[in-house]
């Protein structure tokens, strides 16, 4: 590392570390993290990223243009019942089947509401860091909450070019309400508002999905654990890189969750890994982007597939993305179900609990599907 690196590295720290060396008990992890983010690194307008950042040649795959993910527009499923709402029902499931990525318009999130969420995410991220470090990103096995970085799992990792902000939206127990922002003030009610409407939209998802599996519309809700299900909210903050070309936002991986939505910013950086090929996916204004987790590829026996994605980052502008996963209990033992009144006699999959499946994927670098696959037989 330059020695002006480090030195910038250490006086920030030393001054940055007393005014909150008491608050949490994570003054150790702050010494460690504050100019290690990406923020921070972007700010210094280093000539070239720190080598952590850079990726290998073999895992920085070229992108072949722009996709087109299919949008579903929901209003008639939400509001009208009938047959317009099954067309629409049809073209979740096969969204789902072919390519476990769409956009949705009309989803029934207000767009006072989104800008609202957009606005508190902005104006925290644009906070001083110490005050942002105030939540440092506290490592448990199953539940990172707070902010800083994740998969940072030794020196040799390669780290993505993102910070994260995350906090449990449910159930109770994961809250850790003091690890949720209390800067800006409007944060936590704005994203307790958007967090109960997007859990209502993933739930909408789950039952067509059900419905389509040959279940009860209420089956995967429960199968995933009811009201105890875990609701993250991810704040991904990817800031300006002057060497875009070099590092990842976000390596290639899918979603361990069930369900995923994304706010975006309408700043294009997501890309999807179609037939062995990278698309950017062009985000709609008003639209929310919705995904398939492993989960849903477990126990659908690979029927809905979670598609592997990434992130890139871009020189002239910084982008957000606001993710809220949905995904299992910890103690929900998933395998892939046979439809109602049916045996399953040729899973492909077998059976986790979903504990054991966190475990692994949060302490091990992103790498493609590789979690997944690990549970075929
Ligand atoms: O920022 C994005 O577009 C992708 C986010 C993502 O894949 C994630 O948070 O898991």
């Amino acid at each position: 590392m330059p020695w002006r690196v480090e030195s910038v590295r250490w006086v920030f720290n030393f001054l940055c570390a007393f005014p909150y060396a008491s608050t949490l008990g994570t003054y150790t992890q702050k010494l460690l993290m504050a100019v290690d983010l990406a923020q921070a690194i972007s700010k210094q307008q280093l000539p070239e990223v720190p080598s952590r950042f850079v990726q290998p040649l073999h895992r920085r795959e070229p992108c072949h243009g722009h996709s087109s993910i299919p949008v579903i527009d929901l209003h008639d499923l939400l509001h009208q019942g009938g047959h317009s709402a099954h067309i629409a029902a049809q073209a979740v499931t096969k969204a789902c089947e072919e390519w476990g990525f769409f956009q949705v318009i009309n989803h029934g999130i207000s767009t006072s509401l989104m800008e609202d969420v957009r606005r508190v995410v902005k104006e925290f991220l644009n906070l001083p860091m110490e005050e942002k470090m105030k939540r440092p990103m506290k490592f448990e096995p199953y539940h990172p909450t707070g902010y800083g970085r994740t998969f940072d799992i030794s020196e040799d990792t390669i780290l993505d070019w993102v910070d994260a902000l995350i906090n449990y939206i449910s159930p109770p127990a994961l809250k850790d309400p003091e690890y949720w922002p209390d800067k800006p003030a409007a944060y936590r009610e704005t994203i307790e508002a958007y967090g109960a409407e997007v859990i209502k939209l993933e739930k909408t998802m789950l039952g067509i999905l059900s419905k389509s599996l040959g279940l009860d519309f209420s089956h995967l809700e429960e199968a995933f654990g009811g009201d105890e299900a875990q609701v993250v909210l991810r704040v991904n903050h990817y800031p300006r890189c002057q060497q875009p070309d070099l590092v990842m936002g976000l390596s290639p991986h899918s979603d361990g969750s069930a369900i995923t939505v994304l706010l975006h910013d309408e700043v294009e950086g997501l890309q999807v890994k179609k037939d062995g090929l990278w698309w950017t996916v062009k985000p709609i204004p008003g639209a929310l982007i919705v995904n398939m987790g492993d989960m849903m590829q477990l126990v659908s026996n690979g029927r809905f597939t979670s598609m592997e994605h990434r992130a890139v980052v871009r020189s002239d502008t910084e982008r957000i993305s606001i993710v809220v996963f949905y995904a299992p209990t910890v103690s929900a033992f998933l395998g892939p179900i046979a439809p109602k009144g049916t045996q399953q006699n040729t899973a492909i999959y077998k059976p986790i609990k979903y504990g054991d499946y966190l475990a692994t994927y949060m302490n091990k670098e992103l790498q493609g599907k590789d979690r997944i696959n690990s549970l075929l037989i």
